[in-house]
């Protein structure tokens, strides 16, 4: 085979498994692989100079259009640098398409220059499509869930006058089938992570059901009018108040702290369904994991007596200046039909107190796979690219700080209506909220935290993103000019002050 041909055959690959967008970081080894994307009809390239951003920002795209979006890099260091993108891909199940470009096979283990053994390179956590060298006697791909990885060895002379192929002539991928028929019990349902329309088909359900909900922000479930009466507030509170003894999980794994405590309470069953496979407890006794399918096909019905749970409200007037306050008047600052993007510390936390009744249309997104603060604003903007509505960022100083090259592709997007909210708290702050590390010396607190007393307003300068930073809420009713960084520094005072009154909550039995 040419190595026309074997370029050719890599893009008929991606085509057929569903690929409409390809984010591409160039170098000298996939140029060819570039130039001949550049060439192609029925895609839509976005380019990038760093691969880690480009593969969350793709890991966005797939999570806002849940379409596949191929990544292609050259060789060497450039190919590992998509390792986290495609961990979290593999924990949400998300089609990441990795291209890699390669020296030829011949190379491998020479330690020629940026030939590393790029085979395999994403372990457990992508499935090889092919890795194919020109020399190969056959170029087979296969396709499955979550990330796919194709690696294809290109030799030099590199052939960079391929024509491009139409990725529209490929058929599209067939609907996933309806799971067989089934009933269970529940009295509790917890929900997260779910697309707005998976979260339109759960609604259906639970209303049914007709248990009681505790459901994250990342939900999406708020919105639903049918569902008010049995969407408990108070998260964490209200489910130290629960005494089930049959939890439906529905969505992705939940970021409470009780989720965790699940896996000593043996005795309460817990039945997920979700997408990802992933039961998100390491214990199996009376745990079950369903795929999503089932959410049409199983009957489900409450278990009376219900679960006693308890309703606990936040007080956002007490403290005004603390951060949960703070994110809650970003809540109420966020217009209609705005695309939200939660950061994974503590405003996705913070959020799920704050989301009391939303405005019609706010759709909610957060990297929940592995829980990790890299490439956040690259996964929202990937998410925000081609959303009609505003689109909101909220996330930590340090989450921030981890992504500054992001904003590198609002550039190519039509209409950035960006909002990126930084919630200046100096550090690493979630360190705080946990008991044993507020008993460490300062000195470790100080390293374990990060702390700085950094500011963002270099950042949107040299971004060109407006900047605004304020301590009074009403600014935030009238905010024009977008993208625009908005960095907020709550009063730690009032934060402490925030959660110590959390602590002892006004309990109104519903
Ligand atoms: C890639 C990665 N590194 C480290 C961590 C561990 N970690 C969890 S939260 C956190 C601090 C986050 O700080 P910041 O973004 O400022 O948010 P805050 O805690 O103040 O809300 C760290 C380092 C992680 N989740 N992901």
């Amino acid at each position: 085979m040419t190595q026309t041909q074997l370029i050719q055959q890599t893009l008929h690959t991606i085509a057929y498994l569903g690929v409409r967008e390809v984010c591409v970081a160039a170098g000298a080894r996939n140029a060819p692989l570039v130039s001949a994307l550049l060439a192609c009809s029925g895609v839509k390239i976005w380019n990038f100079f760093e691969e880690r951003s480009a593969a969350f920002f793709a890991l966005g795209r797939i999570m806002a259009d849940r379409q596949p979006v191929a990544v292609v890099t050259t060789s060497g260091t450039a190919a590992a640098e998509l390792l986290p993108a495609v961990i979290e891909a593999h924990y949400q199940n998300l089609p990441l398409v990795l291209v890699t470009a390669d020296r030829p096979k011949r190379y491998r283990g020479s330690g020629a220059p940026q030939a590393i053994e790029q085979a395999g390179l994403f372990g457990v956590y992508a499935t090889i499509v092919g890795d194919w060298d020109a020399t190969d006697e056959s170029h087979e791909g296969h396709c499955s869930d979550g990330p796919m990885h194709l690696n294809v060895c290109l030799d030099e002379p590199l052939e960079t006058n391929v024509a491009g192929v139409d990725f529209s002539a490929a058929p599209p991928l067939p609907a996933s089938e309806e799971g067989p028929p089934g009933a269970l019990q529940c009295d509790l349902v917890l929900a997260a992570g779910m697309h707005p329309r998976e979260a339109a088909d759960a609604a259906a359900l639970l209303a049914r059901i007709g248990a009681p909900i505790i459901a994250e922000a990342t939900s999406n479930l708020h919105g639903f009018r049918e569902l008010q009466p049995l969407l408990i507030p108070g998260g964490e509170q209200a489910l130290q108040s629960a005494r089930p003894a049959h939890v439906l999980r529905i969505g992705a794994v939940p970021s409470w702290r009780w989720w965790r405590d699940l896996e000593d309470l043996p005795k309460i069953k817990v039945t997920n369904i979700t997408r990802t496979g992933f039961s998100g407890l390491a214990r199996t006794e009376n745990v079950e994991t369903l795929a999503w399918e089932n959410i049409r096909s199983t009957q489900f019905t409450r278990i009376d007596p219900p679960c006693g749970i308890l309703r606990f409200e936040p007080d956002f007037e007490k403290f005004p200046e603390s951060e949960p306050s703070w994110v809650s008047k970003i809540a109420k600052a966020i217009p209609a039909g705005s695309r939200v993007f939660l950061g994974n510390s503590l405003p996705i936390r913070e959020f799920n107190l704050a989301l009391q009744t939303p405005k019609p249309g706010i759709e909610l997104f957060a990297n929940r796979g592995a829980n990790g603060i890299d490439g956040l604003v690259s996964t929202f903007l990937g998410t925000s690219a081609v959303h009609g509505g505003e689109c909101w960022l909220i996330l930590g100083d340090l989450s921030a700080l981890y992504d500054l090259a992001a904003p590198w592709v609002i550039a190519q997007m039509e209409h950035p209506r960006l909002r990126i909210v930084v919630i200046n708290n100096g550090g690493g702050k979630i360190f705080s909220r946990v008991a044993s590390m507020r008993a460490l010396p300062e000195a470790a607190r100080n390293v374990i935290e990060n702390r700085h007393s950094l500011g963002f307003e270099p950042w949107a300068q040299l971004w060109g993103m407006e900047y605004l930073q304020t301590d009074d809420a009403n600014d935030l009713a009238d905010l024009l000019p977008m993208p625009m960084v908005i960095e907020i520094r709550p009063d730690p005072m009032h934060t402490e002050a925030f959660w110590k009154d959390w602590q002892k909550p006004v309990i109104r039995p519903r």
